[in-house]
């Protein structure tokens, strides 16, 4: 197989093509993919056309799929796929929309499993008035663009990150559609301790580990001064000239490490639906412990 590899942006992110067909996806090509998310922190494929079950191949090639962090909107018959956008079925939207605007993160924190990998296959993306990006910055570039001394005042930072607590906000905003998460949602979804600077198991790259609207305590610190640490850090790995904006188009699939990079959406007008409209397919897939 002759792969050929374009860069998305000097520092993050690479497109393969010529990877083939989603039945060649559910094979080798699953392992080139793997590595160019480690090294690059995201790879796109464009131009597949995916069926829930193909996507579902690939993620168990991967690791292990999570179970559904948000049954609600399940693709059927695929829990582990959860659909996000501002798709409305009898004036309520059915996929995952946060009101509030995500801001970025790694999808990990407060899983069940050590971090490992996201897949976003496009089915729709019609945005005529602009917005609905995701946005891909490297962690690895991220903590490299770091000065010296910030570096040494985080390189022994542990963060308490919950996924809970990130929920309980989304399910809060004005006429949010995301329930808050309870019983054996809520069990299921504990806080993790995540040391900030972390060494990448496969490329033993340097890299940052944080989820700022995750942040629960900050050890040693009062949360106000931890917090001003945290967003120096993250300001500066997500600043613009180090970022890559993906314009989605159906068809587009991105596998990106939770590790080696941090991603969000950009703000686009959900509400005008049906003009706009906007479905993604996320599984997020735990890396395999041991
Ligand atoms: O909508 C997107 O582009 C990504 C959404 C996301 O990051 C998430 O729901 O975890
Ligand atoms: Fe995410």
């Amino acid at each position: 197989m002759t792969i050929t590899q374009r860069p998305l942006h000097p520092s993050v992110g690479v497109e393969l093509k010529d990877l083939g067909s989603a039945e060649s996806l559910a094979g080798d090509a699953t392992e080139i993919i793997r590595d160019a998310a480690h090294i690059h922190g995201c790879a796109l494929v464009r131009g597949l056309a995916l069926e829930a079950g193909d996507l579902a191949r690939i993620a168990h090639i991967l690791g292990e799929p999570l179970p559904p962090y948000r049954p609600q909107y399940s693709a059927p018959g695929h829990p582990e796929i959860v659909g996000i956008g501002n798709i409305r079925e009898g004036g309520e939207v059915v996929t995952y929309l946060n009101r509030g605007g995500v801001e970025w993160h790694s999808d990990s924190p407060g899983s069940s499993h050590p971090p490992g990998y996201t897949l976003l296959y496009c089915l729709e993306n019609a945005i005529p008035d602009g917005g609905g990006e995701t946005g891909f910055a490297s962690t690895v570039s991220g903590y490299a663009a770091l000065p010296d001394g910030l570096k040494a005042r985080i390189e022994k930072l542990d963060l308490i990150q919950s996924f809970n607590t990130f929920n309980d906000q989304v399910a809060a905003y004005d006429g949010s559609t995301v329930a808050s998460q309870d019983g054996e949602l809520r069990e299921r979804n504990r806080d993790t301790v995540d040391p900030i600077v972390q060494t990448h198991p496969a490329t033993g790259a340097r890299h940052l580990y944080v989820s700022h609207a995750m942040v629960k305590e900050i050890p040693g610190m009062a949360l106000a001064e931890g917090m001003k640490l945290v967003m120096e850090v993250v300001e500066r790995a997500t600043a613009p000239e180090l970022i890559y904006k993906h314009a989605w188009r159906p068809g587009d699939l991105i596998a990106f490490d939770n590790r080696s990079c941090l991603h969000t959406p950009f703000p686009y007008a959900y509400d005008d639906f049906p003009r706009t409209r906007r479905r993604l397919w996320q599984i997020i897939i735990g890396g395999r412990c041991g």
